[in-house]
């Protein structure tokens, strides 16, 4: 068992925690990243057990190690076992930093690798050597509301949820539809998404530095052309074709650009998309970009059309930065989002009226600094990391607590 190190300000212990999750673009691994970043600014050591480096690392953060999960590929193997590799990964990183606990992000598979990993430390061959490794899993979204449900995945889902030590979901919406359409009884922590007020805020002075190169400010007798922005992994999901209907729409009644930053399926879609609706030449189409925070500010409003969010990850990081979001009104984003004041909301698919109330929105000057203000005040005042981290280091030590109590 490790002994804490009790911090002199009386904060939480230090812990050594391992986190997996998928290390590639997606809010579920900015989530785990971003977590382990302000885990280890506030003393924790933290492993990632991942199959690369999680891209806002940079490998070099104090406190924070890597450990890249390989995947051996024998020729007899159609699909070789990931979940497998990872679960030894995650046991013998567990084993060998005496971690604390594992906390994994997306139930699917890092839950099961998990409860493996947990299962193999418990049952070493030798005895001293044995003990409990509790392990929590993070619930984000489509691991529940998607592939979760698929028969396929659906009993593996709810088997790693209920024999987790502990279960955190990002919204109460996430909760409450894990309950539900996976019969869960045992307790489901809500701790929703975070930013760091920090890293994510609006500095006029950066801002007018970048944002002509993004959108040309006023000239005399034109107007200064208006800047919109989205964000995501362009999975269907994310409805990237009404975004640029939306900006289509807007663009034909002001002078206006929009930044696309991320990448995925539906990308070459909205390029043809924007070449049909004559927008193209007023779209940047920025790819992956890793500081985010750097262009967020830049916009006047973020669009966020998706089908479903469980949270709405992105909108929280440009709400930080004092852009409000045009978005639907689906899943946990209420939750963030409250229509009329900090952003507004709209069906799925209504993409007539997302541009009439930007129209709107636009030409009324005291109303959308109104409601840039509400945004970042939101932010600040409910989702700042270091309002939502110890929450975190709080279900930590409640987990850690009930592990020890359990004697392999
Ligand atoms: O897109 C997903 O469903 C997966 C996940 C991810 O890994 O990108 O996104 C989810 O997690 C984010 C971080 O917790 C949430 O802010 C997103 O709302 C959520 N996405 C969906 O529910 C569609």
């Amino acid at each position: 068992m490790t002994i804490a190190t009790e911090p002199p300000n009386g904060r939480s212990p230090r812990r050594k925690i391992g986190i997996t999750c998928y290390p590639t673009y997606g809010g579920s691994g900015v989530v785990a990243t971003e977590l382990g970043i302000e885990l280890a600014a506030r003393g924790h050591q933290v492993h990632f057990i991942t199959s690369s480096l999680p891209f806002r690392l940079s490998g070099r953060e104090a406190n924070i190690f890597f450990h890249e999960v390989d995947v051996y590929h024998y020729p007899l193997f159609e699909h070789p076992p990931y979940d497998l590799a990872l679960a030894t990964r995650m046991a013998e990183v567990a084993e060998f930093y005496s971690l604390d606990l594992l906390h994994v992000h997306y139930a699917i598979p890092h839950s099961i690798s998990a409860l493996l990993a947990r299962q193999m430390t418990e049952t070493q061959q030798e005895v001293a050597r044995r003990r409990y490794l509790p392990i929590i899993t993070t619930l984000h979204g489509t691991d529940i509301t998607l592939v979760g449900l698929d028969r396929s995945y659906l009993p593996i889902t709810q088997y790693g949820i209920e024999q987790s030590d502990g279960v955190t979901a990002i919204s109460s919406y996430l909760r409450d539809r894990t309950r539900e359409d996976f019969n869960i009884q045992s307790e489901i922590e809500v701790i929703r998404n975070f930013v760091n007020c920090d890293v994510y805020f609006r500095d006029p002075a950066k801002v007018a530095a970048m944002r002509p190169r993004f959108a040309a400010p006023a000239s005399p007798g034109t107007p200064a052309e208006k800047l919109f922005v989205h964000l995501s992994n362009f999975r269907p999901v994310k409805r990237i074709l009404d975004v640029i209907e939306v900006f289509a729409r807007v663009a034909s009644a002001l002078p206006a650009r929009l930044m696309l930053i991320g990448d995925g399926p539906d990308r070459s879609a909205a390029e043809h998309l924007a070449v049909r609706l004559g927008v193209a030449g007023r779209i940047h189409f920025l790819g992956k970009q890793d500081n985010v925070n750097e262009l967020l500010p830049l916009a006047d409003l973020m669009l966020m059309p998706s089908e479903m969010e469980s949270f709405g990850l992105a909108a929280l990081e440009a709400m930080a930065c004092g852009v409000p979001t045009i978005g639907t009104r689906v899943g946990g984003v209420a939750e963030l989002i409250d229509d009329g004041v900090n952003g507004l909301l709209f069906p799925v698919g209504d993409t007539e009226a997302m541009a009439a109330a930007a129209i709107a929105l636009l030409g009324d000057e005291a109303r959308l600094a109104a409601m840039a203000a509400a945004a970042r005040k939101t932010a600040s005042d409910r989702f700042c990391s270091s309002r939502i981290i110890p929450l975190y280091e709080a279900f930590y030590e409640r987990v850690i607590a009930r592990g020890q109590a359990v004697k392999p």
